[in-house]
């Protein structure tokens, strides 16, 4: 396997201005007829260079150059590249290819899976269909023509317009499709089937009538209604925010059952997961509804982001996808709770994201290298692509942030290009500089800040220095100091202080002075604010303006109070998580000398008073009642003893069940209100706090919590509630579990989507016995491997979700996902190289698992024929 380098940048020799494909398809294989046209790019630096297609497991019938039939001799293969040495300025070139979508188990390029054709083209999959000028920065206009039998497959969809329809003989159809918009081929998109659809129209703010479809399975028809609102929030919200109206007259989203990812955003026909599409009360979990809004708008929003402005290489790909996950992330914050948006995103990237940045296959924004870019839609590119965008936001403000993106999107519609003229737009339309803050897409780690504070109640003036570093990543050994946007306030008894920053004018944006965005710029830097009348509370990193780890050596009154009062909701729900760490590693030493943990009383009162204080938003109290999770403790603690965390963790949460059950069950008691069901903020929130009480509820261990749980599971009308029961029940000492769970899958035997929540929930058993119950369940009729959604909810969720059980110390958990990776090395190597990603982490953990895990990672890379996929993460994890 090759490595790619950013650097090696070169623009295409050939353009392709149209692109002429007939797809026909038939139950052996599949005849693609391509017509190019081509043309040599002005801009090459080589006017003489030979023609370079890209081609992966094509089989060629024939290839015609102008129409004259090419001889052998004319042309060859190498690699994924077929050449041709001798071409004119202009010209057409016509290939047929034969396919073989059925065995094509990739899920990449054009696929057959349960009776219906699709494709996933992104990134590199149009190679497999036929050979091309497989990358960003060729974009041609697509016309395509499908045929393939009419009662197998009544429906035949790809980009654009439908332009014709007719009927052939032998029972078979043609359609043909129009895109008016040229597009790199990792947009296209075909769809072969027999599906029903959900129809509605939108109106564009100037008047365009969209009519929007959503593609199903008949028996999923009723599960559309969520994801169609949403599409339509989502385009009302472009419209409103970024004043981006949507295109074409059709907008098509269909869901099919296999599919590597959650979405995928090609023009005008978004190919999704059914998990991203189908929601229904009875069937799908609050989390799941929230997710089919987040993924149906972000694959809408890509329409601008991504596709009418593309990527020129796969190395600026978070100009795309940091970009798109920003504005989703917006437009759920203002569909919902704004703060509760933020405290989930920000968990992920403290959890999984920060863990890639300080492991092997950390990489920059936009990385300088690659061997295989499907190893690259990385939590660092999206997440942390995403903060970075925040970021510019942050510095700009909304209106300078929406001068930019006008400009952006205006100066660049129609182009392919990178993540240096988005910022250069943001500048531009602002008149600042963001040179420094450039370093956040070229610098990888995560950077630290230590900020300490000094009152002088002589002088009246609180100071604040900031020292900011960032550790090395593989590759980059030293790093120049970020531009770090740090907001703040000062916390007072009465409330929050005004801000006069020394040698700064105040911040005409801050309606009353209270709050700062500070400029951390250097290694070390001080802020001095005057006219302080009492030592303050520092409330830092408000909103978690940067994507950095703080550390502030706060006392624990301190941390109470920011608990109890910050304005802030994402610093308010931090110091509750300070707090549960501190009582974690109190845990931790106190196991070590043999003693039982005591909760502390203050933090006992402290949770006590949110679960009494009515006027709360229960979903912040939810959020600030859960302990740290273990995947954020793993960040926090090194090395890190997986068995120790987790007993400590869980003796903390008991102590905390016993000291607050009354409090519990009468909060439990208030959130349990019969209503009909709707995922809105207030009910989603409500439901939140409900479960996280019966949680711990569950943990006071006795007949009466189990009751409860028991109660709740068999009663409930939706998923959230009942999943949450079983979850509770499945990990309890419950002798009703073994007949809970097999009524579950009695009731939801015929939904996929369920039986992979039953999958997960039994992956996640935090008890002992979790991975034979695993492998038994690989043998259960319902699984799949060739079904990434169940090869996730199973397999995923053991290695990924359930630490103690995966780092069992006999090693066992290691060996199993060691072998489902050589497994599904063959089959999927997309889905194989990413389930790799606990393994990769060894360094962190104790010696003996580190020993262990390696020997796992060798003997994968022992393999032969190991895809390029797990090749480079394992390569790189070893080295
Ligand atoms: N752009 C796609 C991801 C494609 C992944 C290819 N391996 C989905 C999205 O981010 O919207
Ligand atoms: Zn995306």
């Amino acid at each position: 396997p090759t490595t790619i380098y950013l650097s090696d940048y070169r623009v295409p020799d050939f353009l392709i201005d149209k692109t002429e494909l007939s797809f026909e398809l038939e139950e052996a294989h599949t005849t693609v007829n391509s017509r190019l046209y081509l043309r040599r790019n002005p801009e090459a630096l080589d006017q003489s260079a030979p023609l370079e297609l890209h081609g992966a497991d094509l089989s060629l019938e024939s290839i015609a150059l102008d129409g004259r039939e090419l001889a052998a001799d004319e042309w060859v293969e190498e690699g994924e590249l077929l050449r041709i040495a001798s071409v004119p300025d202009n010209f057409t070139l016509h290939c047929v290819t034969r396919i073989y979508p059925q065995s094509n188990t990739s899920l990449e390029g054009l696929y057959k899976s349960s009776g219906m054709f699709c494709t996933q083209c992104e990134a590199e999959g149009f190679r497999k269909i036929t050979y091309y000028l497989d990358r960003p920065d060729v974009m041609a206009e697509f016309y395509v023509d499908i045929i393939a039998d009419k009662s197998l497959y009544p429906v035949l969809l790809s980009n654009g317009n439908c332009v014709l329809e007719e009927d052939l003989e032998f029972g078979r159809h043609r359609t043909r499709w129009h895109d008016p918009f040229p597009k790199p081929a990792y947009l296209f998109a075909l769809v072969a089937g027999r599906l029903s659809r959900v129809s509605d129209r939108f109106r564009t703010r100037s008047g365009r009538e969209v009519d929007l479809h959503i593609y199903v399975e008949d028996k999923d028809l009723d599960k559309c209604e969520h994801a169609m609102t949403s599409l339509k929030n989502a385009m009302r919200w472009d419209e409103d925010v970024y004043g981006r109206e949507y295109d074409l007259d059709i907008f098509n989203i269909v869901a099919v059952d296999d599919f590597n990812m959650g979405a995928m955003e090609n023009k005008s026909l978004n190919i999704f997961n059914t998990s991203c599409v189908l929601a229904k009360p009875e069937t799908t979990t609050d989390a799941g509804f929230q997710r089919v809004e987040g993924v149906v708008a972000h694959e809408y929003f890509h329409n601008w982001s991504g596709n009418r402005v593309t990527c020129r290489d796969w190395f600026q790909l978070s100009l795309k996808e940091g970009f798109t996950v920003f504005r989703d992330a917006e437009f759920s914050a203002d569909m919902g709770s704004p703060t509760v948006k933020r405290v989930e995103d920000v968990t992920l990237l403290r959890t999984a994201q920060f863990a890639e940045d300080a492991g092997p296959m950390a990489h920059p924004v936009r990385p300088d290298s690659f061997i295989e870019i499907s190893n690259f839609y990385t939590v660092t590119i999206y997440e942390k692509g995403a903060e970075v965008v925040r970021m510019i936001h942050t510095l700009l403000g909304a209106e300078g942030f929406r001068r930019g993106s006008d400009l952006y999107f205006e100066r660049h519609d129609g182009q392919a290009v990178t993540c240096e003229d988005f910022v250069r737009a943001m500048e531009e339309a602002n008149g600042v500089d963001l040179q420094q803050f450039r370093r956040w897409y070229s610098q990888a780690g995560t950077p630290r800040l230590a900020v300490s504070g000094e009152y002088d109640e002589a002088a009246q003036t609180y100071t604040l220095t900031v020292k900011q570093s960032c550790p090395a990543t593989p590759g980059q050994a030293e790093k120049l100091p970020f531009h770090i946007p740090l907001k703040v306030a000062l916390l007072g008894e009465a409330g929050q202080l005004r801000l006069n920053l020394q040698g700064h004018k105040a911040d005409p944006d801050a309606a009353d002075n209270t709050e700062r965005v500070l400029a951390v710029t250097e290694d070390t830097q001080a802020f001095v604010f005057t006219d302080i009348p009492e030592r303050p509370v520092p409330s830092l990193l408000r909103g978690f303006s940067a994507p950095v780890r703080l550390h502030f050596d706060y006392r624990r009154d301190e941390l109470l109070t920011l608990m109890a009062k910050d304005s802030d909701g994402f610093c308010r729900w931090d110091a509750s998580q300070q707090l549960g760490l501190a009582e974690i590693l109190s845990a931790i030493s106190a196991q070590e000398s043999g003693q039982a943990a005591v909760v502390a009383e203050d933090f006992v009162a402290a949770c006590r008073s949110l679960l009494l204080d009515e006027s709360l938003d229960p979903a912040m109290v939810a959020l600030m009642l859960q302990l740290p999770s273990e995947a954020y403790l793993a960040e926090l603690i090194s090395p890190v003893d997986v068995q120790a965390i987790y007993r400590a963790r869980e003796a903390v949460r008991k102590g905390l069940a016993h000291a607050l059950r009354s409090e519990l069950e009468a909060c439990y008691g208030r959130c349990d209100v019969e209503e009909e069901y709707a995922a809105n903020a207030e009910q989603i929130a409500r439901r939140s706090l409900k479960n996280t009480a019966l949680a711990y509820l569950m943990l006071c261990e006795d007949g009466e919590v189990y009751a409860l749980a028991r109660r709740q599971f068999e009663r409930s009308g939706n998923m959230t509630d009942r999943l949450a029961a079983l979850v509770a029940i499945v990990n309890a000492a419950e002798p009703y579990k073994g007949e809970a769970l097999q009524r579950f899958y009695q009731d939801w035997q015929h939904e996929p989507l369920v039986i992979n929540q039953w999958f997960q929930v039994q992956a996640t058993c935090r008890l002992p016995g979790t991975l034979g119950r695993v492998k038994e369940l690989m043998s259960h009729p319902a699984f799949d491997i060739g079904n990434p959604n169940k090869v996730r909810a199973l397999i995923g969720a053991f290695c990924g979700q359930n630490a103690v059980n995966f780092h069992a110390e006999d090693g066992s958990g290691y060996a199993y996902l060691a072998d489902q990776v050589i497994e599904l090395n063959r089959r999927n190597p997309q889905i194989a190289s990413r389930l790799l990603t606990p393994l990769t982490k060894w360094q962190k953990y104790l010696p003996a698992a580190q020993t262990a895990m390696k020997a796992e990672l060798r003997r994968i890379l022992a393999e032969p024929e190991l895809s390029s996929d797990v090749y480079e993460v394992v390569s790189k994890s070893l080295q």
